[in-house]
């Protein structure tokens, strides 16, 4: 047996699976952890309003994933509440397990009551913070949660070494916290009844009711000052922060008042080191920030807030989540108990909600590392170009309704005009078996069928079309795909994430791409790799990937209220000639419809 094919992380997967021992064997060879998620009913108050949400585990946000890279991960999921289930391993390749992607009625049919379903993958070349979270309807506001994933052992950070690692979900609510930074977005009503009504009535969903940070909306809520996130800190050290944008509709900025934070990492990608004092990170997006300390013990407590960046036409939350950053006194350090109360307290201050400028200006500054170690591979030439749409629309209203969207009618959105409709079994399973008659149709178009002024006057009519449409890719092809938001219904910047896949972002630009100018200025070199980007606003993106990885993998937006409405598409990606081109054959627990 050679070493390179020891060496092969593919094949490594494959002895740790079968050896027992595989935990005390040659570190760098990767082992196999195992989780239980079990989906259960807590009650959880937040805003002095008790509710029971649906969690794993009874935690709230849910338990996190640790892995290093190379490690297999065998997740059973057991589903013990009335809803259909299905869980996401956001920005995990899944490199020819297309089968543990999650996406309900794209990889798998979701997990039934009682049922449950094992994920079964291997993290291949990703080291940094990932996130999963539901993945069917808008179960994702209170099912979520981190995937930290460290380098091999005897694998350096190419930054300095953190003296303490904290992950943040910038999420929704929270009970047994897990010590993290996720922001996500908490609802007094139930999230499920507030996307069902408004798909019934056409009109805008219900906003949330608060932003949270790891789960706690904190002091500027009702009822919430004893709910906040606190970090506490030494003086004179490095802090490594994990965030993660698990908000639901909400893109948002993230500051810590007086403390400078430099990026270090974007979607589990090393960027080139910045600083920064304010952060844009759209839901679904990851990063990872260095905080360093203030030398000395600053006499002072300082408020960290998020709060939303926002460009649409519609009602928003647009209140503030607030959560302290808490120096721990000296010993040496004389303070009456009075004055640690009355301790100064900073807050920062955040671009205007409608920042685009800002906006622009932080996205500019994300470069990939591009280094020896971590190369950039951006794929230098094109086999596939594709121009697509991204915007909302409107269908009509039934006869015998009244609907609450634009001018009585329905809102939709689309890709390329046309609004995704879900399929009732899974389209993994319909190609893999060569069952698409009646489920898909191969024909996505690779740019609108009517042209227009897409960020100029909108056209008088703003229906959109329906089908499941896929887009079919031979393996190994380099695709450029331009994303385009229309100003349908008003300007909007939208979050698009691609599963399976990270993509390079070569160019970004404001108004009508231009195929002749706008290519010229794409940056080949370092541009930033990540899995979810944002169409700026009137503007559009340039993306490039390689199609290396056979399955069917799903692009939408990432503003879960978007997906609804259908700007949501998917992409088939053939299997090459080798054997380890193609994708295995499903597992014989995958959920059926
Ligand atoms: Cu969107």
């Amino acid at each position: 047996m050679g070493a390179s094919l020891l060496r092969s992380p593919a094949f490594l997967g494959v002895i740790c699976s079968f050896v027992t021992l595989c935990l005390l064997a040659e570190p760098a060879l990767g082992v196999t952890r195992h989780y239980k998620f079990d989906i259960k009913l807590q009650n959880v108050t937040r805003l002095c309003n008790t509710k029971s949400i649906i969690s794993v585990n009874g935690k709230f946000p849910g338990p996190r994933i640790v892995a290093r890279e190379g490690d297999q991960l065998l997740i059973k999921v057991m589903n013990h509440v009335q809803n259909n289930i299905s869980i996401h391993w956001h920005g995990i390749r899944q490199l020819r397990s297309g089968w543990a992607d999650g996406p309900a009625y794209i990889t798998q049919c979701p997990i039934q009551t009682g049922q449950s379903y094992v994920y079964n993958f291997t993290i291949i070349g990703q080291r940094g913070t990932l996130w999963w979270h539901a993945h069917l309807s808008w179960l994702r506001s209170t099912l979520y949660g981190p995937i930290i994933i460290l380098p091999k052992r005897g694998i350096p950070y190419p930054f300095t070494k953190p003296y303490k690692e904290v992950p943040i979900i910038f999420g929704s609510g929270s009970l047994p916290i897990s010590p993290l930074w996720s922001i996500g977005e908490w609802f007094k009503a139930d999230p499920e009844t507030i996307i069902s009504q408004a798909l019934q009535t056409g009109g805008g969903p219900n906003v949330s009711d608060a932003y949270t940070i790891n789960g706690l909306p904190g002091p500027l809520y009702n009822c919430s000052a004893k709910d906040t996130f606190k970090l506490k800190v030494k003086p004179g050290k490095t802090y490594l922060l994990r965030l993660i944008n698990a908000a639901l509709n909400d893109e948002l900025f993230f500051s810590i008042a007086n403390h400078t934070l430099t990026v270090a990492e974007a979607d589990a990608i090393y960027v080139k080191p910045f600083e920064t004092e304010t952060l844009l990170i759209a839901p679904g997006q990851t990063t990872n920030v260095l905080l360093k300390t203030k030398p000395h013990y600053p006499s002072a407590t300082f408020f960290m807030k998020a709060r939303p960046y926002v460009t649409g036409q519609g009602t928003f939350d647009n209140s503030t989540v607030a959560g302290i950053l808490e120096y721990e006194k000296p010993l040496n350090f004389h303070l009456s108990s009075n004055s640690i109360k009355n301790l100064p307290l900073f807050k920062p201050v955040l671009p205007a909600l409608n920042d685009t400028s800002f906006a622009t200006s932080f996205t500019n500054k994300l470069r990939s590392l591009a280094s020896t170690q971590f190369p950039a591979n951006v794929p230098q030439n094109v086999d596939r170009r594709f121009f697509f749409t991204v915007g909302l629309g409107t269908s009509p209203c039934q006869s015998n309704q009244t609907c609450q969207g634009p001018n009585g009618t329905m809102f939709q959105a689309s890709v390329n005009n046309i609004s995704f409709v879900m399929p009732t079994t899974a389209l993994l399973q319909a190609h893999f078996t060569g069952k698409s008659y009646g489920v898909y149709n191969p024909d996505f178009p690779t740019s609108p069928l009517i042209a227009f002024n897409y960020t100029g006057t909108p056209p008088n009519n703003t229906m959109v079309s329906n089908g499941t449409k896929l887009v079919v890719l031979p393996f190994n092809s380099s695709v450029e795909l331009i994303m385009q938001d229309t100003s349908i219904l008003g300007a909007e910047s939208h979050p698009l994430h691609l599963h399976g896949f990270n993509f390079f972002v070569v160019g970004q630009g404001f108004g009508n791409f231009d195929p002749n100018k706008d290519p010229t200025k794409f940056n080949l070199v370092d541009p930033v790799e990540r899995n979810t980007v944002g169409v700026p606003s009137g503007g559009w993106v340039a993306i490039r990937f390689l199609a290396d990885n056979p399955g069917v993998w799903f692009m939408h937006c990432h503003l879960e209220v978007h997906t609804s409405w259908g700007l949501k598409m998917a992409w088939i990606v053939l299997d090459g000639k080798h054997p380890n081109q193609k994708l295995p054959p499903p597992p014989a627990d995958l959920p059926k419809c």
